[in-house]
């Protein structure tokens, strides 16, 4: 089994490859691309080095190949990877709402991934952080109406969005102008409601994405969500409040019980400990921490929480390997395999 990343030098590479260290997933060969400006470079996988090789303008002999180079080369190449016969698990926005692509989170849809014809997305890291938390709740009490407000770090737009925190925290702490380039304003002690481009509804396609994605890989298109996404100063982990109307009426401890035994979920709920989910503590970790549960004041039976989840690992790396091995286990890594 050959399996490649596209986009290995990146923020998401850089967790593709810790992530696929720990992993399950039977491999014998693996693969390194990213832009010409990455060409020769090695990156450590295991006790190996391994050279990063120029992304081909056409197909790449593998298997399976993990695409975190963005959505223009997802978009150009994602096809011709598929038509070669590769399994293209694809972490841009690309393909996600293409009837033919499954968008899947193991946890909630892993049926979804065998349908594929060649492409699978992995969903927006915002969308997957909450989904893993909601969907138990969806399951048990039926979500009715979702109100989101995003918390979401640097990380989200890649190595260069955290090195713009960095160096604009020390220009500014040296008292030097602070120049945005990754984002639209100074990032440093500020915070900033406008992540991606803004929609014809006023909306974010970021806020957007949250909306669409979550409905298509809930199967439930008539859920009622709106959300406000906001880019903070914080390395790496989004959160996110979100507020549930309820079809049946739910309680806190009870969707704490459940959340407990949901897969991909840590409840940290212990507020007169100063437990909580927070960036600090759920960066670096596979599972999505879920707290602050309380009894909504505005929807009778409904729920008030807080998520914070590790962006690039759930967000986005270990989602896309859990897919890979989900494949794996159900014989589906195929036709090419052995
Ligand atoms: P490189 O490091 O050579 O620029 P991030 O999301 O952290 O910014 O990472 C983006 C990843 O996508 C990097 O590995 C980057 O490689 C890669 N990449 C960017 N543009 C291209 C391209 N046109 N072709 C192939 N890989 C690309
Ligand atoms: C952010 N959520 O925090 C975005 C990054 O659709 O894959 C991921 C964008 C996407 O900026």
């Amino acid at each position: 089994m050959r399996l490649a990343i596209v986009g290995a030098t990146g923020a998401v590479g850089h967790e593709l490859l810790s992530v696929l260290e720990r992993s399950t997933l039977h491999f014998d060969e693996l693969l390194l691309y990213a832009s010409p400006r990455s060409a020769g470079s090695t990156l450590s996988f295991q006790d190996r080095k391994i050279t990063v090789q120029v992304t081909p303008e056409g197909a790449i002999d593998a298997d399976v190949i993990l695409a975190s180079a963005g959505g223009s080369v997802s978009k150009a190449l994602a096809p011709v990877w598929a038509a070669n016969g590769a399994v293209v698990i694809d972490n841009s926005s690309a393909f996600r709402m293409d009837e033919r692509v499954p968008l899947v989170i193991p946890e909630i849809n892993p049926q979804a991934a065998l349908t594929h014809q060649g492409i699978i997305a992995n969903p927006n890291c915002t969308t997957a952080i909450a989904a893993v938390a909601l969907w138990p709740l969806h399951q048990a009490f039926g979500i009715r109406r979702a109100i989101f407000s995003t918390y979401q770090a640097t990380s989200g737009a890649g190595a260069k969005g955290m090195d713009e925190l960095l160096s604009g925290t020390k220009d500014f702490l040296e008292g030097r102008k602070v120049t945005p380039s990754t984002f639209a304003h100074p990032i440093p002690f500020n915070l900033i409601p406008h992540i991606d481009a803004f929609q014809d509804n006023g909306y974010t396609k970021e806020e957007m994405k949250v909306v669409w994605e979550t409905r298509k890989i809930f199967g439930a298109p008539e859920l009622r969500i709106s959300c406000t996404a906001v880019r903070i100063p914080t390395l790496r982990a989004h959160s996110e409040a979100i507020t549930l109307e309820l079809e049946r009426p739910a309680t806190p401890d009870e969707a704490r019980e459940l959340l407990r035994q949901a897969p991909g979920v840590e409840v940290v709920d212990d507020p007169n400990a100063r437990r909580y989910p927070m960036p600090l503590t759920s960066s670096g970790k596979y599972d999505v921490e879920v707290g602050r549960l309380r009894a909504s004041l505005v929807f009778d039976g409904g729920l008030d929480l807080f998520v914070s989840g590790d962006q690039l690992l759930k967000g986005a790396a270990l989602n896309a390997v859990q897919i890979a091995e989900e494949l794996q286990r159900q014989g589906a890594l195929g036709a090419r395999v052995f």
